[in-house]
């Protein structure tokens, strides 16, 4: 179960020009910022067809019959298809988990439903046709006739021996149960001298990418090709070819530009599949893009946990056990992966801390809702969360400074390897915090608090110290014998040096708005004495550069950029040898300098990259033994997972009376290894704080009692924007990783995975004097209004971690009212 050990890795001096480390431009932007970049729905192809879908109005049904005919009749309808039709599919849509040892459930998911329907959403029927909108009113003629079952939403209640089951073959709605203990928990909290405990709810919410799903299918002499708004194309042609029943050879899967993923689009859907059968069975191109109320209804969801967590520690405030049980509710059924996310929460249940002994026990849930799957950090925002707010809640049992009860359980010592088999690879934990309070001047703040409250204006701060686990990530661990994923996790990368010089780099990272054309190229123009400019990054098409793994997990830099590295060094080791047989030197004395390969100490005697591939690629001269061409590739595999960590501080002002919360200040530090792009990373970071800001505050997915999505707009789930968050303070600072040579570890993630207990700690900090000890996010002036009703005994507001509060509050016209909806201000 636990990660191979981290062999450390030689980090090699940057020869060159230096570009690492340096905030240059984002090459994408132009063609971004101009409106020249290609999505999906952009394209159009000769001849081609438009999909829409008939979706189940129905959370949970059986499907006694779907007349067709009417449909058919519509103008310009080419076909309309149901799931009986799609019979010669060889496989349902895969989940790649298969954990050793463990009972795990997966119904058959069809992309049409046979037979039932388990969600509000689920596609019963496709019809294709000539217009984009005559498809849409042609679906409305289809007729499919229903017959209800009892619907069950709540994961606790779908656990009980009375809940209706939503897989009869099952008899249950446990998906599975597992457990990843680490050390004497039991005997931790015997020793305990103080034992706090939680139930945290961490709510549904959505990734929400500005670009919806969109695919566009087309066959051409027998052989496939699809366009996808996707952040895994290699990993969709793979399940293609199973689903498919054809082989991978014939099928090439595109990224085009990718408008923004946050885990959503890591995934094959069943519309991708789908739109590859219909292009196939009608011998046209096939497009489908989603609507937002389609995107909010059939794009996976995160999070979604019920979580328990009891911490035990000494009175001085050593704590001695950490035990999380966690309640994943997955939806009806699975997508590609979204039973393992609660496994990362439990990956880093110890946070920054030395928890002599860990366990987490998981269960996870079938409901009538959608799948939930990886978003935005995956696991590990809700392990922060778990964590940092019982912390909290242990240093007020303890009545210490929460910042005093951290730093004396700070790992100090790495590489650490944790109860759970983990190895934490490298940290300063009291170092970002350090940094962090630099920034904030507690001592300020709390007096400007204390002025503050005589004047009824309540100010708090929130912290949150973390570690994430990331760079996926050792085969070893993750695959078939480790953890059961049903895959490697190596990242591949080719660079390929022109005969005229240009470069071109691939790489089998997808990104879809990381940066990777600028962050890659700045690696491979180092190694190879040019600008970044000048070299081409190549990305998101099967049908180029070898397979890769894609994007998703913060892998790309530390797995992906590593490859790139190490691909740009072999080009650079031959490059030398090259160098050293034309000017009879030895090639340890061949270095790079002013953009070319030179004798060290020579300048007059140096060659350039381009006069090199001139030599390769007209072998007339190399040296003896050596292949011609100047290209290379590499297939790295990292012997550890990396591990970011860092410190954020959440200022926040509530209005008491009407319960509003304003974020005023937020600061970051965060130590992700050397940065590669400074720049790049900044805006990782503030994305990410955003991201979960959304969720602290007002983001919710939210379905009724008969699971109907009630939050399937943009009016109902409030995304928060600029106008909504501060300008942030970011610092890092850099420890190296000894996994990879670049000594990086990931950053897309780290912020969304920070950020929410630091808010909902601030906001309790600001309440302390009303008597609020807690508050479940998001934290809608609805529900910090009720917070402070109850605690001034006044009426009874939701109590934190009552799962239905959410339900009850929409029901009341409140959850989900965004940051700046006018039905939000006022008290009830
Ligand atoms: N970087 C750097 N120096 C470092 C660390 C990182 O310059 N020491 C740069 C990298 O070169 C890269 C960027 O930071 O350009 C992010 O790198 P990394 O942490 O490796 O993350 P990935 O590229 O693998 O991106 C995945 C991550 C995830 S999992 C989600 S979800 C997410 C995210 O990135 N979704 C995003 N950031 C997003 N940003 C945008 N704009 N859109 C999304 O959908």
């Amino acid at each position: 179960m636990g990660a191979p050990g981290a062999e450390a890795a030689e980090r090699t001096e940057l020869a060159g020009n230096g570009f690492v480390g340096q905030s240059l431009r984002r090459k994408e932007d132009p063609r971004l910022i101009t409106g020249r970049a290609t999505y999906t729905d952009d394209m159009v192809l000769p001849g081609m067809l438009y999909a829409a879908i008939v979706r189940s109005p129905e959370a949970h049904a059986r499907i006694v019959s779907i007349d067709t005919t009417e449909a058919r009749e519509q103008p310009g309808v080419h076909a309309v298809f149901t799931g009986d039709d799609l019979a010669d599919l060889a496989a349902p849509c895969p989940m790649v988990w298969v954990p050793p040892g463990v009972e795990m459930r997966v119904p058959d998911h069809w992309p049409l439903a046979r037979g039932k329907v388990g969600y509000v959403g689920q596609a019963v029927a496709v019809v294709v046709g000539a217009d984009k909108y005559g498809v849409v009113d042609a679906a409305e003629h289809v007729l499919v006739d229903y017959e209800p079952l009892p619907v069950v939403v709540d994961p606790e209640k779908a656990l009980e021996d009375s809940s209706p089951i939503i897989h009869e073959e099952f008899g249950t709605n446990k998906v599975f149960e597992w457990s990843l203990p680490g050390g004497d928990v039991e005997g931790a909290f015997r020793d305990a001298d103080v034992i706090v405990e939680k139930r945290i709810v961490n709510h549904r919410t959505a990734g929400a990418a500005i670009e919806p799903r969109s695919v566009l299918a087309e066959w051409r002499e027998g052989k496939l090709t699809l366009f996808s708004a996707t952040q895994i194309p290699h990993i969709c042609r793979v399940i293609l070819s199973i689903q498919l029943g054809i082989s991978e050879e014939k099928i090439r899967v595109v990224a085009p530009e990718v408008g923004g993923g946050f885990g959503s689009k890591l995934q094959v859907y069943g519309e991708e599949t789908l739109a590859c059968w219909c292009a196939r069975k009608l011998g046209r191109p096939v497009k489908w893009t989603a609507t937002r109320s389609e995107e909010m209804l059939t794009t996976h969801h995160g999070r979604d946990q019920i979580d328990y967590i009891r911490i035990g520690a000494k009175r001085d405030g050593k704590v001695t056990g950490i035990h999380a049980r966690i309640i994943q509710d997955c939806g009806s059924y699975h997508l590609i992966e979204g039973p393992v996310i609660p496994t990362f929460s439990a990956c880093v249940i110890s946070g920054p801390y030395d928890f002599p002994a860990v366990q987490t026990d998981i269960v996870g849930v079938f409901t009538n809702k959608f799948t939930t799957d990886a978003i935005r950090g995956a696991g590990r925002p809700e392990a922060t969360h778990f964590i940092e707010l019982t912390m909290d809640a242990l240093a007020e049992e303890l009545d210490m400074d929460p910042l005093e009860l951290r730093r004396r359980n700070f790992i100090t010592e790495f590489p650490n390897e944790r109860p759970h088999g983990f190895i934490y690879d490298s940290g300063d934990y009291h170092g970002t915090l350090d940094r962090c309070l630099e920034h904030l001047d507690l001592d300020a703040f709390r007096r400007e608090q204390a002025e503050l409250r005589e004047r009824g204006v309540y100010r708090g701060v929130g912290f949150s110290t973390y570690v994430e686990i990331c760079g996926l990530g050792p085969s070893r661990a993750l695959g078939p014998e480790g953890w059961g994923m049903q895959g490697g996790y190596f990242e591949s990368a080719q660079v390929r040096v022109h005969p005229t010089g240009a470069v071109t780099a691939y790489t089998g990272t997808s990104p879809h708005g990381q940066g990777h054309e600028t962050s890659f190229a700045q690696i491979v123009a180092d190694r190879l004495g040019l600008t970044p400019d000048v070299v081409e990054v190549i990305h998101g098409d099967t049908n180029t550069g070898p397979f890769g793994k894609n994007t998703y997990g913060s892998r790309s830099l530390a797995v992906g950029g590593e490859a790139i590295a190490r691909a740009a060094e072999r080009v650079q080791d031959k490059a030398r040898r090259i160098v050293a047989h034309k000017m009879e030197a030895a090639p340890e004395d061949i270095e790079i300098a002013d953009g070319k390969f030179q004798v060290r100490g020579s300048p007059g005697k140096a060659m350039s990259l381009a006069e090199v591939a001139g030599e390769a690629y007209i072998p007339q001269d190399l040296p003896d033994g050596m292949e011609a061409g100047l290209d290379e590739m590499c297939f790295y595999d990292p012997p550890n997972f990396v591990w970011p960590f860092g410190a954020h501080a959440c200022i926040t002002e509530v209005d008491a009376e009407t319960g509003r919360v304003d974020v005023v200040r937020y600061i970051a530090v965060d130590d992700c290894g050397p940065a590669i792009n400074p720049a790049l990373i900044d805006g990782q970071i503030h994305g990410g704080i955003v991201h979960a800001l959304g969720q602290a505050l007002y983001e919710q997915v939210v379905y009724d009692a008969d699971g109907q999505l009630v939050t399937g707009t943009f009016v109902d789930y409030a995304l928060p924007s600029a106008a909504d968050v501060p300008s942030f303070e970011t610092d890092r600072t850099e420890t190296p990783s000894p996994t990879n040579t670049l000594g990086v570890k990931g950053v897309g993630e780290a912020a969304t995975i920070a950020c929410s207990p630091a808010v909902v700690s601030s906001v309790v900090d600001a309440l302390r004097p009303l008597g609020v000890t807690e508050v479940d996010m998001p934290l809608t002036p609805m529900r910090v209004w009720q917070a402070i009703q109850a605690a001034q005994g006044r009426g009874s507001g939701p109590a934190a971690g009552e799962q239905g509060a959410a339900l009850d509050e929409h029901g009341q016209g409140a959850a989900g009212s965004g940051p700046t909806s006018p039905s939000e201000g006022g008290a009830p």
